[in-house]
């Protein structure tokens, strides 16, 4: 589309902001209808703060009960993992689930914990580092679900074990949920992945869960166009705009989408477009997976269906998925 000479003020001068990649997908998304872009750019250091909030809200049943679950089966989880591996978390965020398997692996090689915001992830390895001062610790500032290329598996490291928690999943499309599992398969060749999920459910739950009483989550949606203005210069007035969530129920998922209050005209880079009332650019899709389904795509994806634990109302899954092939020795 950048290139498309039907857009020609598209084009980004270099060092500009708008040639970054939020510049660049954020025109594209108001370039063409239904306008939408992808959630990653959720997770600026304001982002990452309202995600934190989110976690903690009573509607948000992920977080909580996803704990629970690995509170509860972390010395099975811990044994399945192994010794000596290499623990690398996709999307590592804050680093607060992986405590409750660290304290319980034998001989853990090295945590390469992997996100794209550096911000909260030193803060997350200072912590990391008082309460762990002998585990190797190797962060990686990356886009773990784009083009990530892996560091060498770690020299000392008998198994490489995925550790991708918080159904962060279920934000990509299901092509794009196989792609990562394929690349995510390779990468732990002889070792394993350990995922979790959030599964299908009353809507009213769901419903529930991304439209809380207390507007964080509003607030997370609408920072996108906060974090425009701040990094890009734009304008976007935020009163003119609110937060939409609902479940998609053919399609499994959660849509998340800021809708325009009133017919508004607006200037987005080299871009100028109009938002008529009540038009949305969709901000995020939060797919909900059954046991099954979700098997079903680990083994296209080339792991082997391992053992799942739920908990007693079935609201999210932890799935161990060996990664077939060779172990070093
Ligand atoms: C990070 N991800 C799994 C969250 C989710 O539930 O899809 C992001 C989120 N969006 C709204 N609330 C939380």
């Amino acid at each position: 589309m950048l290139n498309d000479p039907a857009f020609p003020t598209l084009a980004a001068a270099a060092g500009s902001p708008w040639a970054s990649a939020f510049g660049r997908d954020l025109m594209e998304a108001f370039a063409r209808r239904p306008r939408r872009i992808a959630p990653k750019y959720f997770y600026d250091a304001q982002g990452s703060r309202l995600f934190e909030r989110i976690c903690e809200l009573p509607e948000y049943y992920p977080t909580r009960v996803e704990r629970a679950i690995l509170g509860a089966h972390a010395g099975e989880m811990a044994a399945l993992i192994g010794p000596d591996a290499e623990i690398v978390e996709f999307g590592a965020g804050a680093c607060d689930k992986v405590r409750l398997l660290l304290s319980l692996l034998e001989r853990p090689a090295c945590y390469r914990p992997v996100d794209i915001c550096a911000s909260a992830l030193e803060a997350a390895c200072a912590q990391l580092r008082q309460a762990y001062p002998t585990l190797r610790l190797e962060p990686l500032v990356a886009d773990c679900f784009g083009d990530f290329e892996a560091p060498p598996a770690h020299p000392q490291a008998r198994r490489r074990v995925g550790f991708f928690p918080g159904s962060t999943l279920g934000n990509f499309n299901p092509d794009e949920a196989l792609a990562f599992l394929r690349r995510a398969c390779a990468l732990l060749r002889g070792g394993g992945l350990l995922l979790g999920v959030d599964l299908v459910k009353d809507p009213a739950l769901l419903h529930a869960a991304y439209n809380d009483s207390a507007g964080v989550t509003a607030q997370f949606n609408l920072n996108l166009l906060a974090r425009a203005n701040r990094e890009l210069g734009t304008a976007f007035d935020l009163s003119r705009f609110f937060h939409h969530a609902y479940y998609n129920a053919p399609l499994q998922r959660v849509e998340m989408h800021l809708v325009s209050a009133c017919r508004q005209r607006l200037a987005v880079g080299g871009l100028a477009c109009e938002m008529d009332e009540g038009e949305t650019l969709h901000t995020e899709n939060s797919y909900k997976y059954t046991i099954d389904g979700l098997r079903a795509l680990a083994t296209r994806a080339g792991f082997a269906p391992g053992p799942v634990w739920t908990d007693p109302d079935r609201l999210f899954s932890v799935h161990w998925l060996p990664a077939p092939g060779l172990e070093r020795q």
